[in-house]
C-alpha cells in the first residue's frame, strides 16, 4: 500500500504500482542532510517520495525498467525532493501528495541529468555503484535518462500547466548551465561570472525549482512561492561552491575521487578563476600549467597555486554570501521549525568545509 502523505489535509493517494519491495529501500532518509530532516513530517514524506521514485519508474520491459531504476536503488541523498518538503511545510501546509509528487519530478530529472553527466565525464561509479554507462553502455544511459525525464514531465503535467512551464524551464536551465561549462572548458579566460551563470543553471536552478514547487503545491502565495524560489536558488549556489572547493582541497578519501579532478578535466571553478584573473597571486604561473590535460605533478602544482593563494578563502566568502541571501530569502513562514531548518541549511553546507 502506498503512502498518501499529507498533513493538515485529504491528499490524493499516490498513483498505484507494483509491490514495493521494502529490501530495495535504501539507507537515503538516514542519510539525508540533518538539516533538512528535522522538519516536521520529513521522514514520513520522504518515504512516500521513496515509495513514488519507484512507481514513476516503472515499466513493462524489465530491460528499460532495471536501467531506469538504477541511480533511484542506489541512494543519493534526495537533497531535492527533501528541499520541496522543507519549502511546502515553511510556507504551505507540508507535504501533501501534491507536494510529494512534486518532489520526486525534481529528484527524476537530477538523476536523468546525473545519467547524461556521467557520460560526458566517462565516470566509472555514481552513488557508490558502476555508473549507467560502465554497467550497460553510452546510448542505454542517454535514452535511460531521456526516459527519467519523461517521467518527470508526465508528473509536472499531471500537477498542472504552472508545475509543467516550471519543470520544462528548469530542464533548460539545466542544459545551459552544463552547455557553457562544456564551451568553457580548459579556457583560462573563463570569467567568474561566466562560472556563476553557469553552475546557477547547472545547479542551483534546481534547488529553486523544488523550493518554488514546495511552495507552490503546498498553497503558498505568490510572494512566499517567490521566497522560496531564492531560497533554493541561493542554497544551490552554496552547494556547488562548496563542492567546488571541496574538489581542490578534499581528500580522496573524502571525494571519492582524485582531488583537482576539475582542474585535470578541464573545469576551472571559482578559486581558480580567481588566481587567473589576478585576484590573488600565481596567476601566470598558473596559467603556464593550465589550458590542457595535465599529468598528476601538474595538477599538484597547480593545487599548490591555488591552495596558498588566498582564493580559497574568497571563495568561502562568496559562499557566505550567497549563504546569507539564502537565509535572509526565509521570511513569514507558517511553520517556525521548518523556517528555522531552511534559514540555516545553506551554513550547514559550509560547515562541511571545516
Ligand atoms: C538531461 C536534465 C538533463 C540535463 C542535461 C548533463 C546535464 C545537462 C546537466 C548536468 C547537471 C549536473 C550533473 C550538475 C551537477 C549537479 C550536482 C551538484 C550533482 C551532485 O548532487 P548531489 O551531491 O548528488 O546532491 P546525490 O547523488 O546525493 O543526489
Amino acid at each position: 500500500m502506498l503512502r498518501a502523505c499529507s498533513l493538515g489535509r485529504v491528499a490524493r493517494p499516490l498513483p498505484q504500482g507494483p509491490p514495493l519491495d521494502i529490501r530495495e529501500r535504501t539507507a537515503t532518509v538516514s542519510g539525508m542532510h540533518t538539516h533538512f530532516a528535522k522538519v516536521p513530517g520529513m521522514e514520513s514524506a520522504m518515504a512516500g517520495v521513496e515509495d513514488a521514485l519507484r512507481v514513476a519508474v516503472h515499466v513493462e520491459d524489465p530491460y528499460l525498467h532495471k536501467i531506469a531504476r538504477h541511480l533511484i536503488v542506489a541512494g543519493g541523498k534526495r537533497l531535492r525532493p527533501a528541499m520541496a518538503i522543507a519549502a511546502g511545510t515553511a510556507w504551505g501546509i507540508g507535504a501533501p501528495t501534491e507536494v510529494v509528487r512534486a518532489a520526486v519530478a525534481c529528484e527524476l530529472v537530477h538523476i536523468g541529468s546525473l545519467y547524461h553527466d556521467d557520460v560526458m565525464d566517462e565516470s566509472p561509479q555514481r552513488r557508490g555503484v558502476a555508473t549507467v554507462h560502465a554497467e550497460w553502455g553510452n546510448l542505454q544511459a542517454i535514452v535511460g535518462g531521456d526516459f527519467l525525464l519523461a517521467r518527470a514531465s508526465e508528473i509536472a503535467a499531471e500537477l498542472g500547466g504552472r508545475p509543467a512551464k516550471i519543470l520544462a524551464s528548469t530542464i533548460g536551465r539545466l542544459c545551459e548551465g552544463q552547455i557553457a561549462e562544456v564551451r568553457d572548458t580548459y579556457r583560462t579566460g573563463r570569467s567568474v561570472d561566466d562560472y556563476m551563470a553557469s553552475i546557477n543553471g547547472k545547479t542551483a536552478s534546481l534547488f529553486a525549482a523544488a523550493a518554488q514547487f514546495g511552495a507552490l503545491m503546498a498553497g503558498a502565495g505568490e510572494s512566499q512561492i517567490e521566497a522560496a524560489r531564492a531560497t533554493g536558488e541561493a542554497y544551490g549556489m552554496v552547494f556547488q561552491i562548496v563542492d567546488d572547493i571541496l574538489d581542490l582541497t578534499g581528500t580522496v578519501e573524502k571525494l571519492g575521487k582524485p582531488t583537482g579532478h576539475d582542474i585535470k578535466e578541464g573545469v576551472y571553478t571559482l578559486p581558480v578563476l580567481l588566481v587567473l584573473h589576478g585576484a590573488h597571486p600565481g596567476g601566470e604561473q598558473l596559467r603556464a600549467l593550465l589550458g590542457a590535460d595535465m599529468d598528476e605533478t601538474r595538477v599538484g602544482e597547480a593545487l599548490y597555486i591555488v591552495r596558498s593563494s588566498g582564493a580559497i578563502e574568497a571563495s568561502e566568502h562568496t559562499a557566505h554570501e550567497w549563504a546569507t541571501r539564502s537565509r535572509e530569502a526565509v521570511k513569514a513562514v507558517g511553520d517556525l521549525t521548518a523556517g528555522t531548518v531552511l534559514r540555516n541549511a545553506a551554513d550547514e553546507l559550509l560547515a562541511s568545509l571545516g
